[in-house]
């Protein structure tokens, strides 16, 4: 048998450089295997990984219940599209439903789908619930979100690189400031407004944590105009910030949410972890006043809730239940924190530390357009943990929510290490 050639890191990354798009800049390591909280590279080395693909592992890499699950759905039926039924989305729906405590989901693929068709239902709805007169609804947005990457969703970016030279942009949008209750109340006295879309943490804008009163008051503030609270929890949902959800409030997330919201969102948008990482596998949740306006024909996808999807989110969410992970997130995030503000005090590099849950960042005493971030990243990975800056000052933590207490402080260790070591 021929044997292929084993790659080098440096001849993957010029594979990447010269057959593919020019679209991301990744940190220079190539990875090649991943188990619970560790990634191996080509060569071997091992690291903590410290962004858990953007929140999408929160199980921990190759959860081997979620990857079985994968492997025997696999073995059986994918997909059917859903010009048919099969015999896995509806088990999954009744349980996705009574896991969040919504009446009603819509799945889909990817996160940003999740987002299009939050848009859609809410404008649905607005003209059909709320007598918006046709064409006329808009939605509210808060300046630095993000949502994902397609053009309705863009046109709602405040940020000029993911919206330069994509125009012409989709209207019916307003903006109005993060975590300013004053704004919100002022922007919903325009009667068209039918939906305020919001993220509970701010991930891409560097970890940004709203006061703690700001979700249960953007909820009160929305019911109280008629207009739809529509929670972005793709990156913060399913256990991330502690709890099951972020909008779970002060909820006790023992079991699952039971309804104890705090700040219940009118449509919840879920995606990357609902799948564990495996694939992509998104959801937008609602009752059945809200759920109910998009009519047989008015939405769809070819893959979307396919039986492959359903089998593995199913085991995926089981596995947030039965190991803990919003009490373990929480548990860490506490510690983390504490760990990072000691050397926050000690260290003339950082400026502050902040985040709920797993979901973390560090700020940087350095300007947003310097690469300050990127250089520590580069150390953090010799050191053997892989975190990823948000902007030039910014470095986010989230590991996967699976870490021990004890590899916890390991990687509290190498942190504090690289930083103390650090030369400007
Ligand atoms: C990339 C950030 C994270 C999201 C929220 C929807 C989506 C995302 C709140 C879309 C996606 C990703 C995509 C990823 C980078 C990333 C990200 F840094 F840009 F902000 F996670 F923090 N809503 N977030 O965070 O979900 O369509 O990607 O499944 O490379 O663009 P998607």
């Amino acid at each position: 048998m021929i044997q292929e050639a084993k790659l080098s890191s440096q001849e993957l990354m010029d594979l990447e450089d010269k057959y593919g798009a020019h679209n991301y800049h990744p940190l220079p390591v190539v990875l090649a295997r991943g188990e619970g909280v560790y990634m191996w590279d080509v060569e071997g080395k091992k690291y903590f990984d410290f962004l858990s693909a953007y929140s999408a592992v929160n199980q921990g890499h190759c959860h081997p219940r979620i990857t079985k699950a994968l492997k025997d759905q696999a073995d059986v039926l994918t997909l059917t599209s859903r010009a048919f039924y099969n015999d896995q989305l509806g088990k999954y729906e009744q349980f996705v439903t009574s896991y969040f405590g919504y009446d009603k989901v819509l799945p889909v693929n990817t996160g940003v789908e999740a987002v299009e068709v939050a848009i859609k239902l809410c404008r649905k709805w607005a003209y059909q619930k709320k007598g918006v007169p046709e064409s006329k609804a808009k939605i509210l947005f808060a300046s630095g979100n993000f949502h994902g990457r397609t053009i309705a969703v863009i046109s709602a970016s405040t940020d000029p690189v993911a919206t330069r030279d994509y125009g012409p942009y989709l209207p019916g949008y307003n903006i109005i400031p993060y975590n300013d209750i004053d704004a919100l109340k002022e922007a919903l006295n325009d009667p068209h407004v039918a939906g305020f879309i919001v993220e509970p943490i701010q991930g891409e804008a560097g970890v940004n944590t709203p006061d703690d009163n700001y979700l249960p008051q953007v909820k009160e503030h929305c019911n109280e105009k008629n207009v739809l609270f529509i929670a972005d929890e793709v990156q913060t949902g399913i256990a991330r910030t502690g709890r099951l959800l972020a909008t779970c409030g002060n909820c006790n997330c023992e079991k699952s949410c039971d309804n104890q919201y705090e700040s219940k969102a009118d449509i919840l948008i879920l995606g990357k972890a609902l799948s564990g990482g495996v694939f992509p596998v998104s959801a937008i949740l609602a009752d059945d006043d809200i759920m109910l306006c998009i009519k047989p024909g008015e939405h769809g996808s070819t893959f979307g809730g396919n039986p492959l999807a359903c089998a593995v989110a199913i085991e995926a969410l089981k596995v947030v239940e039965d190991e803990g992970l919003a009490e373990n997130a929480m548990k860490l995030g506490k510690i983390f924190r504490d760990r990072m503000q000691v050397l926050v005090d000690k260290s003339p590099l950082l400026t502050l530390v902040r985040g709920k849950g797993l979901l973390n960042a560090v700020m940087i005493n350095d300007t947003e357009d310097s690469d300050t971030a990127w250089r520590i990243c580069l150390a953090l990975r010799d050191n053997g943990l892989l975190a990823k800056p948000t902007h030039g000052n910014i470095i986010r933590f989230a590991p996967p929510l699976v870490m021990t207490e004890e590899e916890l402080h390991q990687c509290c260790d190498i942190i504090e290490k690289t930083i103390l070591a650090f030369e400007v």
